[in-house]
């Protein structure tokens, strides 16, 4: 397997239940090395240009005000198979179909506020930690 960055957000249920720490202890426990990050809430826009690939589908308002309804954290994360890694930590998009022990599973509430984001492929993990973080702010480690 190769080693590999990947763009995980916490997303802002996930920020206000007080779980960051839960999730980050998931991430360093399966091998996955926090090389950025960062607290931000995330304007309108900035919330648009990430998402932007589902402009035409029907839930994309509803995740905008979503995502911008407060504070997020983000972090680029590296080790080996990241991406993949990573999205099995995460769990399926809705939580009702997600595996027990997935950080959906156990901490996201429905379909809309489920979380964490994860990038779902090493070209689109590339240009999301480029989307947030300047390269000089990535710490490969
Ligand atoms: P994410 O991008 O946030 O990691 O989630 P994902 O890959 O598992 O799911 P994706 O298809 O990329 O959808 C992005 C986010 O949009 C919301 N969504 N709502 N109501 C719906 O049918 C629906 N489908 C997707 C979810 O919050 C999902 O995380
Ligand atoms: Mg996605």
């Amino acid at each position: 397997m190769a080693l590999e960055r990947t763009l995980s957000i916490i997303k802002p249920d996930a920020v206000a239940k007080n779980v960051i720490g839960e999730i980050y202890s998931r991430f360093e426990k399966a091998g996955l090395k926090v090389v950025a990050s960062k607290m931000k809430q995330l304007s309108k826009d900035e919330a648009e240009g990430f998402y932007a690939v589902h402009r035409e589908r029907p839930f994309f308002a509803a995740l905008v005000e979503f995502m911008s309804s407060g504070p997020v954290m983000i972090q680029a994360l590296e080790g080996e198979g990241a991406v993949l890694k990573h999205r099995d930590l995460m769990g399926a998009t809705n939580p009702k179909d997600a595996a027990p022990g997935t950080i959906r599973a156990d901490f996201a509430d429905s379909i809309d506020a489920n979380a964490v984001h994860g990038s779902d492929s090493l070209e689109n993990a590339a240009i999301e930690i480029a989307y947030f973080f300047p390269a000089t702010d990535v710490y490969s480690r």
